[in-house]
């Protein structure tokens, strides 16, 4: 690691309305994923396994959960020592004097109008990172190339199929991986020069020299026309006045105790990427390991008891098969297959659960059946109900059913 000081923040304001009904209550980051986690968590885990301590998770939108989550659970479970921090700050505005009353307008105005907090901290550098993904990232690598290469900006960058990149900031780089272009979400972006498939995508996670940070943004909050975005108007015109701006190849990212190339990165923005993701957890061979002790996934300490499976007489057998089971889950007499349970989750006898995604506290009553379902905290399903077997009668019910098929029942649903 190297010995110069680097701050970490996380933008974690996404509203991911296409995440709804999951994220009509709480923000994107807030949205629990793989039984025990939070979107945010590996972006925390991440930054703390990489040697960044001191944190600033920036927030806005319904941020009531998320700000929960990481007060209750990850502040003071994280063992952090004094001179670390993981602390939430949530709009304030802060500049209201020069700004008027606005929110944070873009992801570059949500670290603008917290500069008293980087100019307060003495750091060479800041790393602004996206709290709405998944993937392992050892930030650690990421800085050493950034200071090697002396770039004045060093943006993660991941080879993405040309069909999806119009969702990106798409780059290209000269042979030395320094950047050359920058455009961000453009209809027809350019692909990459020895992979024509693909073009180069910006994670949205940056490194700057805290001082080039600084500078950009105070040019950025005067501009005239600007949306204040770090994508649309502050790496296009860094590049413009000549800074120096390096991509970092994700796919060289090195992880303790893992073999093979880091390739995972999802943006699980939509119902059906969730659950496909959620669906490659409880796979025999996933592509993302939640298990490996050397880069360890943290989240909230929360204390519960152990899971328990009980019953085994004929059809009335506790089980679960190809999932995860989170603590407190009590499995009575019902059978759950490929399917992620979170906490305190109890299914009882004669029930089925297949490929569902259950969150904390759901009940499923006596002979219910659940298939390609994602039902959200404290749903509890009475005896007989079925999900996901009658399409038309679930939307009939206002859950929201997916083009493939995807049952997503909301928050605290009451069935009559
Ligand atoms: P987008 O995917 O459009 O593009 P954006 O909506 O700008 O991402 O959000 C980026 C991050 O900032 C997310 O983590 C989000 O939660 C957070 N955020 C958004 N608005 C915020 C606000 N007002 N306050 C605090 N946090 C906020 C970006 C880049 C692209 C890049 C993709 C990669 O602009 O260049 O390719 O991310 O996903
Ligand atoms: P959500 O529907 O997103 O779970 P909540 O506001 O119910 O929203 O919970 C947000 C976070 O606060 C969760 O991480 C949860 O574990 C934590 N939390 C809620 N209630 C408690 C509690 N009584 N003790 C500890 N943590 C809690």
């Amino acid at each position: 690691m190297s010995s110069k000081r680097i701050l970490g923040m996380i933008l974690a304001g996404g509203q991911g309305t296409r995440l709804a009904p999951l994220t009509s209550k709480r923000s994107k980051p807030a949205v629990p994923f793989g039984s025990k986690f939070r979107i945010i968590d590996f972006a925390l885990s991440n930054f703390l396994n990489s040697g960044v301590y001191s944190i600033y998770v920036l927030t806005q939108f319904k941020a009531q959960s998320l700000t929960e989550h990481i007060q209750r659970g990850w502040r003071f479970g994280s063992g952090l020592l004094a001179d670390y921090f993981i602390t939430l700050v949530p709009a304030q505005m802060y500049l209201y004097e020069e700004l008027g009353p606005v929110w944070y307008r873009g992801t570059a105005d949500a670290i603008y109008q917290n500069l008293h907090l980087v100019e307060n901290y003495r750091a060479d550098n800041v790393a602004i990172f996206s709290g709405d993904h998944i993937y392992k990232m050892n930030v650690a690598h990421m800085l050493e190339l950034h200071e090697d290469s002396r770039a004045d900006i060093t943006i993660a960058a991941y080879p993405t199929p040309l069909a999806e990149a119009h969702r990106f900031g798409v780059m290209q780089i000269d042979e030395r991986g320094r950047i050359t272009d920058f455009q961000e979400k453009v209809k027809n972006p350019p692909p990459m020069p020895h992979k024509p498939t693909h073009a180069l995508a910006s994670m949205g996670n940056y490194i700057f020299k805290k001082k080039v940070l600084e500078e950009l943004l105070e040019i950025d909050a005067k501009t005239e026309g600007s949306q204040h975005d770090f994508g649309k108007d502050v790496l296009p015109r860094a590049l413009r006045d000549g800074y120096h701006i390096q991509s970092y190849d994700f796919h060289s990212n090195p992880i303790p105790g893992q073999d093979r190339a880091n390739t995972y990165w999802r943006d699980v923005g939509t119902l059906e990427a969730y659950h496909e993701a959620s669906m490659d957890l409880v796979s025999a061979n996933p592509e993302f390991d939640v298990f490996n002790p050397e880069w360890p996934l943290r989240t909230a300490v929360e204390f519960s008891p152990p899971a328990k499976f009980v019953h085994e007489a004929g059809e009335r057998m506790g089980r679960a098969l190809d999932s995860m089971v989170a603590g407190g889950c009590i499995i009575s007499g019902g059978t759950v297959r490929q399917s992620i349970l979170s906490r305190r989750v109890r299914v009882n006898s004669y029930s089925l659960v297949e490929r569902s995604v259950l969150f904390d506290e759901v009940d499923i009553g006596r002979h219910a059946q659940v298939k390609n379902a994602i039902i959200d905290k404290g749903v509890r399903m009475p005896p007989h109900a079925k999900i996901g077997h009658d399409l038309a009668a679930d939307k009939a019910r206002g859950f929201t059913v997916t083009d493939s098929g995807i049952v997503v029942v909301p928050k605290n649903y009451k069935f009559e």
